[in-house]
């Protein structure tokens, strides 16, 4: 057993356990009687770890300690300070986000893309775009397609895994040495991607099903993968509903293009919803102004909820999405304190699985 705590990266988390890599070399074990040590161990988590409920996961950087060489097992017993935390994939530490989805089968969705962008946005790190099957558009589409994106402040690689278009520039894109996370939809291609660059992996992929050629869900959990010397990419389950943040200011900010133009200009008034008002520096005729139109009135009719002392949460008390509205729920949970209410979504968002439907 060691006796020295030893730092690590959880790089995956698997019902109450947590698999570590160590830092530094893999020392190698002598024949028989002296264990390895070093490399990847499975480690127990407790659900809290410190008094702020804080929870490890994937992307955290830890300590162990209690270390039975023999058995791979260890205890994490430390929590170093996060720099940011993707709600969902839940991934801490990420250096950037790249959003993926297809152009087709499953189709691409405005809509969504735009709610996967604003999750991204949220860690205030680098996102960047992948169009997936460019194979199975015409040319002029998968370039119309880059195009739009790039006008909404993205960086945007269309890629196939079945003619390689595209692999050296993601290739490049991912160079750079930290955690990148792969999210997006179910089906769109992620694990396939991450084969195609480490084919060792040899990760589970599956074909789509259904009339709208939807994902299965073939990805479980988040994992980090070692795809060069410190570069880390992490594949996650695809999901479909992204939640929005709970204030519209937030929102506003998850809008580059947005963003640049107000930094440019400000609107008339401080509080302005950028949907074509009078004095509004947007006017009515950006691509996104009917997407941020969608989403705003959504992150409106939560705020509402809550006000009202519902959670206000998607999926759970407060409103719901059914199809493409929301609606409300008719028996909201009973009035807690907001902080309290708070932490327990972060929690549940935690710890909850990735799988929605
Ligand atoms: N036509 C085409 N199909 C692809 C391409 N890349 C992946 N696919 C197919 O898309 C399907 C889904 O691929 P996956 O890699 O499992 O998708 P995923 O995003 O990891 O899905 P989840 O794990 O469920 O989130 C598989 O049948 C792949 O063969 C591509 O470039 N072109
Ligand atoms: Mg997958
Ligand atoms: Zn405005």
């Amino acid at each position: 057993m060691g006796a020295e705590p030893l730092p690590g990266r959880v790089v995956a988390l698997q019902a109450n356990y947590c698999l570590v890599d160590l830092d530094g070399p893999c020392e190698l074990g002598t024949d028989g009687s002296e264990p390895g040590r070093g490399g990847r161990l499975l480690c127990t988590r407790r659900t809290r770890l410190d008094k702020s409920g804080l929870q490890v996961c994937v992307g955290d950087r830890v300590t162990v300690a209690s270390v039975d060489w023999r058995a791979r097992r260890g205890s994490v017993v430390g929590l170093e300070p996060r720099h940011n935390l993707l709600q969902r994939p839940a991934v801490a530490n990420v250096s950037q986000v790249v959003v993926v989805v297809a152009l087709a089968e499953p189709g691409l969705d405005p809509l969504q893309l735009t709610r996967f962008l604003v999750t991204a946005e949220a860690t205030g790190q680098p996102v960047q775009v992948v169009l997936s099957k460019a194979d199975l558009l015409p040319a002029a589409e998968v370039e119309a397609w880059c195009r739009r994106l790039e006008g909404w402040g993205y960086a945007t690689v269309a890629v196939s895994t079945h003619t390689g278009a595209g692999l050296a520039a993601l290739r490049r894109q991912l160079g750079q040495p930290g955690i990148a996370v792969f999210c997006g939809p179910s089906g769109v291609g992620k694990s396939s991607l991450l084969n195609a660059l480490a084919p060792d992996l040899e990760l589970r992929v599956a074909a789509v099903s259904g009339r709208l050629r939807r994902g299965r869900h073939t990805t479980r959990h988040v994992e980090l993968f070692p795809l060069a010397p410190g570069v880390l990419v992490a594949d996650s389950p695809g999901f479909n509903t992204p939640a929005l943040p709970s204030d519209p200011q937030t929102l506003a900010a998850a809008f580059p293009e947005l963003l640049a133009r107000l930094r440019a200009s400000p609107c008339r008034f401080a509080n302005c919803r950028h949907q074509g008002d009078p004095g509004c520096a947007m006017g009515g005729t950006w691509d996104r102004h009917g997407l941020y139109g969608r989403c705003l009135e959504e992150v409106e009719a939560l705020a509402v909820v809550r006000s009202r002392g519902g959670q206000g949460r998607q999926g759970e008390g407060g409103m719901r999405q059914r199809g493409d509205r929301l609606e409300p729920l008719l028996n909201p949970q009973l009035r807690r304190s907001s902080r309290s209410t708070r932490r327990q979504a972060l929690d549940g968002e935690l710890s909850s699985p990735d799988r929605e439907d």
